[in-house]
């Protein structure tokens, strides 16, 4: 019985660009499902799902939000997440806890940098993905430029499933490709959404339907055995086994099924939902969770199962007034039931679970129970960060870590008074706990409280909240960017770490190679160990010894990045071996080989792409040119031209009010954090010379 539930649960993500539609598309999936019986908008403000007052102040989602709902005896659970970059920990910890996800193109803007840069991160987590090509109905919408997109610039193989009827202002229904049926919207008094009339396919598009309908059998004879013989022998192919060929090759990440709509116009909405229910994976279809033993951090696999002892991922801290601190918690093993002791394994924390909650954006149901596959917020817990595991037992494994991008800038927050001082050290800290890419530190020099973040609108954002959801008194400085280190040489080095003061010693040795990388690479490690001369059993250790060594660089005590190293060789000894005489042979070995590798300091490079109006383009690239950028790319996109270009970070603030008057308001941007590359020399010293000076 209870793994029949499973079978019907569909746990998933909207991820997009900014803009795309996502909480628009939530709002209607709520409205259509009975959930709520008003829709709500977020350029009113009024959409349930951006509950925050900035989201609703600034039309935008910040935080993912969660919520549930039933469609065709199906449970479905939806994040939401926002699209602007600054807030990507949002997306990734979401996908981390996933089953599918849902990817919304705008039908006009197609494939924009933020749908790439999501995209990837469902990639990296192996989401099984259907994509959603909104925004029919708006001028210059072109459904088939963005199927071809899907192909050139995600790399996917799109399967469509629905063509539209009619575009832009006429875009009226689509035709069920599966089912080979139309649906069209006929006006309606009653039903803002409009009538939904099933017909035949118009007789002008039933060629372009069967070639469409060609095309899916034809691509889902490429995935599935059964299809191609059947579609070899000429036999008729059921609709019952289209579906389930989807289905599969859905969830083995083969294909991605493609779907059109206008979620403003309550158009395509019913047809997504099917769709999310048919397509999209239950908590049973996904491969087993990764976990490691504490002990010996060996891997092992936690399977969906509710009579498996409780292990479950808390994957967002978020402190509620009058409820407390909210822990979002994925269940991937056992049972949960209110009242119970756990263990934050990550941590080593007894824990009691107070109450368990189904979140439905910021209003809360208590539930008695829950279940493995189930997402849930309990309340109750004392100390707990994002990416903890949570098991009943303390010695149970870990599961496997969400990670998250470093910081990239920062600025100085001076608080008014003392009692602002203290008030701030405590606020700051729950704003820790709540977000994994904000960080507070003192520095030690000047003695200024130092808030560091993804963006300008993340630190903006949060320095909103201190003012006024915390109501301390400060003032902020300048922003600053974060600035890393690289090298330049590849070296050989070499580390040890004996000691023998009687009893059992201890002893790690290891020989390494470290290499740049090309820009972007991040960190990498590998190893090519001969003969056993360390032993697998130690590689973790010395992962960890390379990875802290790499926190501080020799040039500045900026994070090392963009290189490469590889664990050759080394010694042990039977008895005196261990994972921290490994780890600490590892670090000796790193700080004397990146002293010898021509360190350099690096500075993030974003991507920002323009779109503007023709007129403006000659002072937009002027300008660019001056902030240290280059220009890479041109594309005419409708009749905008878009511009995309590589400029340091640190020449890109307030980039968003000098383009406004640049443009007279009518150009837009978006950027990313794209890699770090070399400080010139020039700007460098300016940089460096005050650590030099101390
Ligand atoms: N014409 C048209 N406008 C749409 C459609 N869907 C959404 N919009 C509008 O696009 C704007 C952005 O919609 P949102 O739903 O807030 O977009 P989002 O993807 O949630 O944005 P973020 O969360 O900030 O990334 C709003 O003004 C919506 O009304 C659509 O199908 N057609
Ligand atoms: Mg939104």
């Amino acid at each position: 019985m209870q793994l029949e539930n499973m079978r019907r649960v569909r746990n998933i993500g909207i991820i997009a660009h900014i803009d795309a539609g996502k909480t628009t598309t939530t709002e209607r999936i709520l409205y259509f499902t009975g959930r709520n019986y008003k829709i709500g908008e977020t350029h009113d403000g009024t959409a349930t799902m951006d509950w925050m007052v900035q989201e609703q102040e600034r039309g935008i989602t910040i935080t993912s939000a969660a919520t549930k709902c039933k469609w065709m005896n199906s449970d479905i659970n939806i994040i939401d997440t926002p699209g602007h970059v600054d807030f990507t920990a949002e997306v990734e910890r979401s996908l981390r806890v996933l089953d599918g996800c849902v990817v919304l193109l705008c039908a006009v803007a197609g494939v924009q940098p933020q749908s790439e840069t999501v995209w990837r991160q469902a990639d990296k987590y192996k989401v099984p993905r259907m994509v959603f090509v909104n925004k029919m109905d708006r001028t210059g919408a072109n459904f088939d430029r963005v199927v071809t997109q899907i192909k050139e610039r995600l790399k996917s193989q799109p399967l469509v499933l629905s063509l539209p009827i009619g575009n832009e202002e006429n875009y009226i229904g689509h035709v069920d490709l599966v089912n080979m049926i139309a649906r069209i919207w006929a006006p309606s008094e009653k039903d803002s959404a409009g009538q939904m009339v099933e017909s035949e396919i118009p007789e002008n598009m039933r060629e372009q339907a069967q070639a469409a309908h060609t095309i899916l059998i034809d691509t889902l004879a490429s995935c599935s055995d059964e299809i191609l013989e059947r579609y070899m022998a000429g036999e008729q192919i059921s609709k019952e086994l289209i579906q389930s060929s989807i289905r599969e090759a859905t969830i083995k990440n083969e294909i991605v099924p493609v779907l059109c709509g206008s979620a403003f116009r309550n158009k395509g909405v019913r047809a997504l939902l099917d769709a999310i229910v048919n397509y999209l994976p239950s908590p049973l279809d996904i491969p087993p969770s990764i976990a490691f033993k504490q002990e010996t951090l060996e891997q092992i696999e936690i399977a969906a199962d509710p009579s498996l002892p409780f292990s479950a991922m808390a994957f967002k801290v978020a402190s509620m007034p009058h409820v407390g601190k909210l822990v979002y918690t994925r269940i991937y093993s056992g049972v949960l039931n209110v009242g119970d002791q756990i263990y934050n394994v990550t941590r080593g924390q007894k824990e009691r679970v107070g109450r368990i909650l189904q979140m439905h954006a910021n209003q809360r149901i208590d539930l008695e129970t829950a279940q493995a596959g189930d997402i849930i917020a309990i309340v109750g817990m004392k100390r707990i960060g994002t990416g903890d595991t949570l098991a009943y037992d303390k010695d149970a494994p870990v599961l496997e870590k969400i990670t998250f991008p470093e910081t990239v800038i920062s600025v100085a927050i001076e608080p008014k008074t003392k009692a602002d001082l203290t008030k701030l050290s405590t606020v700051l800290h729950t704003l820790m706990d709540e977000d994994p890419t904000f960080k507070a530190s003192m520095d030690d020099e000047t003695g200024e409280t130092i808030i560091a973040g993804m963006g300008e609108l993340h630190l903006e954002i949060i320095v909103d909240r201190i003012l006024r959801e915390f109501n301390v008194q400060a003032s902020v400085g300048a922003p600053q960017v974060a600035y890393r280190e690289g090298i330049r040489r590849g070296v050989s080095t070499e580390g040890k770490c004996v000691k023998q003061s009687g009893g059992r010693g201890q002893y790690g040795h290891v020989v390494m190679d470290i290499e740049p990388m090309p820009r972007g690479s991040g960190i990498i490690f590998e190893t090519n160990v001969k003969g056993g001369t360390v032993p697998s059993t130690f590689f973790p250790a010395v992962e960890m010894g390379v990875r802290e060594a790499l926190n501080e660089g020799p040039l500045a005590k900026k994070p090392i990045t963009d290189v490469k190293v590889t664990l050759l060789d080394g010694s042990y000894h039977e008895v005196d071996s261990s994972i921290i005489a490994f780890k600490v042979a590892a670090i000796e070995g790193m700080k004397l080989g990146l002293a010898k590798a021509s360190p350099v300091l690096l500075e993030p490079y974003t991507r920002v792409e323009v779109e503007t109006p023709e007129q403006y383009l000659g002072d937009i690239i002027g300008n660019i040119n001056s902030r240290r950028g280059k220009v890479v790319n041109m594309e005419m996109r409708a009749d905008m031209r878009t511009i995309e270009c590589h400029v340091p970070l640190a020449e890109m603030f307030n980039y968003s009010t000098h383009l406004r008057s640049l443009s007279q308001g009518r150009a837009s941007f978006s950027m990313e954090v794209l890699h770090y590359a070399e400080v010139p020399e020039s700007v460098a010293l300016k940089i460096l010379r005050p650590t030099k000076d101390k």
